[in-house]
């Protein structure tokens, strides 16, 4: 598919028409040097959006328009720590050759472990994976060090663009998006301030793991800087991660410890992948790893 004319845009759009009427939406302000850049090679831009809400702490977008073709979306959600819902993330990355796709709505807390906060959320929105299981299917091996951020809804993918898998991708993440304002509009705020303090540390720890383990981050060295994307990395898109908690990558990832005090750089050190979906059609834990 020619990437030329082909743009993440109309996702984000289409997520902000869809929100703005049931919240009200603010602009969240961040740092002049993050706005809208262009990366060092001239080529590829950069766009960038941020806002909070009552509930919502920061919705943020970063796209990226590059050149030699490429597409990049972050997107996410990231609520208010006194309400437990699920952060919404939309992660893709295509080059003309391959789509890699995380469309989730990823859970606060690993579903594998707590099977109270998977029955809250996701029993209910088994039927929405179930309808781009076959269209989007499983991407192949996944780490488990990933997978505890991803719930049982999560669309995990790898292809390589056309068309047709382009109107699927966008009509998942409408549907995605829809079904995680609807937990957004049902939530009421915790009362136990200890519900709070628990929320709050999950996000970190998701933020935290992001922050320093995401794919893109190599990626993104190579277009700004390497300053700068730490600068966005800290500052953007895991803002938080310096505010929201004191534990550092390694209280809550201590198997990345070096015997030097660092953290090793590998991006798994279990070393254990899901080939297949770990999930059955109800949202059961079935596991099946693969080394
Ligand atoms: C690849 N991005 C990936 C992969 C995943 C994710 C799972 C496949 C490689 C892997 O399994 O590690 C996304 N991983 C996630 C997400 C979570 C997670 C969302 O654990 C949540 C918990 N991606 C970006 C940006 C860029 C980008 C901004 O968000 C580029 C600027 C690029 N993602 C990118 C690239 C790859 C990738 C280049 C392939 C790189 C590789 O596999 O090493």
């Amino acid at each position: 598919m020619d990437l030329a004319a082909f743009s993440y845009q109309k996702f984000v759009q289409f997520a902000l028409e869809e929100i703005q009427p049931r919240t009200t939406l603010s602009p969240r302000p961040f740092q002049e040097n993050l706005k809208d850049l262009r990366a060092k090679d001239g080529n590829a831009t950069l766009h960038t959006l941020s806002f909070k809400a009552p509930k919502i702490r920061h919705l943020r977008s970063l796209s990226i328009e590059g050149s030699p073709a490429m597409q990049v979306l972050d997107f996410a959600a990231f609520p208010e720590p006194k309400f437990d819902i699920p952060i919404f993330c939309a992660n893709f990355f295509t080059t003309s050759a391959l789509s890699i796709i995380v469309l989730d709505l990823n859970p606060l807390y690993d579903v594998t472990l707590q099977s109270d906060y998977k029955e809250k959320f996701y029993r209910g929105l088994m039927p929405l994976y179930q309808k781009y299981a076959e269209l989007l299917p499983w991407g192949d091996k996944i780490t488990s060090e990933s997978l505890r951020f991803f719930s049982p809804i999560v669309i995990w993918s790898k292809f390589s663009l056309s068309p047709e898998k382009h109107d699927v991708l966008y009509a998942a993440f409408k549907d995605y998006f829809k079904a995680w304002l609807v937990l957004m509009e049902l939530a009421v705020e915790a009362v136990d301030e200890l519900q709070t303090v628990c929320n709050c540390e999950a996000q970190h720890k998701y933020l935290t793991w992001r922050a320093g383990k995401d794919p893109g981050h190599l990626l993104l060295k190579r277009l700004i800087g390497e300053n700068l994307a730490r600068e966005m990395i800290r500052h953007f898109l895991f803002e938080g991660v310096d505010s929201l908690g004191t534990k550092s990558f390694l209280d809550y990832f201590p198997e990345y410890h070096c015997e030097d005090g660092s953290i090793n750089q590998k991006r798994s050190i279990i070393g254990k992948a899901y080939k297949t979906r770990p999930w059955d059609a109800g949202g059961e834990f079935i596991g099946s790893k693969s080394t």
